[in-house]
């Protein structure tokens, strides 16, 4: 068989599996064990009482070959998702920060993917040392600080690829499970609908000599369901739904609040995003969180709203458990 038509399955083939087979038949992270080490730990050194969130971040890819040199990756810089771990923090909150390697992350994220690199914040003090350019020494002693009151109430976990997700998502829920109605899940990270099942995954780099490339992928199973019905039922379930055209968005919102039985949907356009935002739920009417373009350009994150508005009904959804 030719490495191109193994990416391809036959249209015959194509089904929607469900979350255990897809378990079943694809290859954990690297780090998942490393991973569930550190989050029975951080959660176990949490004071009684003290809420916790897990906060996922940026998008998943999907490998076009097993020794992947191209993949398919899904829209998302980590700025909602690192933005709200921040403000979880500032909350009080203990976060376990699931997040895309590379992307974004909490307080970091104002020193990275810009035009200056770290060396240009920086300049050698003449002693050997260096120092902090005097422009930028007010914000970031201010970030620092920020930072390192907060940071011990932090835990990063990093994934790439959809399998990696999925695995840890599920790891992490279930470790959040006994916390109940304490904890929070907050799916901010862009994952993809569709992947290619590893039995039709080229083994190597599929080579350009054989014309065009088709690709068949699959639906992705629907790990909502699971997670909020068996990982972790009694935890606080806040999902986000991204669309680009506006008629789809609340339908499509309204539509996973039914199907999954979770608490609450972001519901969010690609171009509005950073300002304006809808929150979801089954018994009430949509509830818009909108701010200004000069409470933006004055360094005021949307996250701010959004986080305040989800800690409140945290508070209410724990208190009533
Ligand atoms: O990471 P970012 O700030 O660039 O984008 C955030 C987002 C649009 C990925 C997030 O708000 C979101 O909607 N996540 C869920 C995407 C989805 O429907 O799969």
């Amino acid at each position: 068989m030719s490495t191109a038509s193994k990416t391809q399955a036959a249209p015959a083939e194509r089904k929607v599996i469900d979350p255990d087979t897809y378990f079943d038949h694809n290859q954990p992270p690297a780090n998942l064990q490393q991973a569930h080490s550190a989050v029975a730990a951080f959660i176990g050194a949490q004071e009684a009482g003290r809420p916790i969130v897990l906060v996922t971040s940026g998008g998943t890819t999907v490998p076009l070959e097993n020794n992947t040199v191209r993949f398919v990756d899904n829209f998302s810089a980590g700025t909602r998702g690192s933005s709200s771990a921040e403000q979880f923090l500032e909350a009080g909150y203990a976060v376990v920060f699931l997040y895309r390697e590379h992307s974004l992350q909490p307080f970091n994220r104002q020193y990275s993917h810009r035009t200056e690199g770290l060396l240009d914040y920086l300049q050698p003090d003449g002693r050997g040392g260096i120092s902090v350019r005097p422009e930028y020494k007010e914000r970031v002693l201010s970030d620092l600080n920020r930072y390192e009151q907060l940071r011990a109430r932090l835990l990063k976990v990093s994934f790439t690829t959809l399998a990696d997700y999925l695995f840890l998502l599920r790891e992490i829920s279930l470790l959040l499970a006994p916390t109940g109605a304490r904890s929070m899940l907050y799916l901010a990270a862009a994952v993809s609908d569709f992947f290619i099942p590893s039995h039709s995954l080229a083994e190597h780099k599929i080579q350009s000599a054989g014309g065009d490339l088709t690709l068949h992928m699959n639906q992705v199973p629907k790990f909502l369901r699971p997670l909020v019905k068996v990982w972790a039922p009694a935890c606080f379930v806040v999902s986000f739904k991204l669309e680009t055209d506006p008629g789809l968005l609340e339908p499509k919102a309204r539509h996973a609040l039914d199907k999954y039985g979770h608490h609450v949907v972001v519901a969010n356009l690609l171009h509005t995003r950073k300002w304006q935002v809808w929150l979801l739920t089954r018994d009430a009417d949509p509830c818009l969180l909108q701010i200004s373009q000069d409470q933006l350009l004055r360094g005021h994150d949307i996250e701010q709203d959004i986080v305040a508005e989800l800690v409140r009904r945290h508070k209410v959804h724990a208190s009533a458990a």
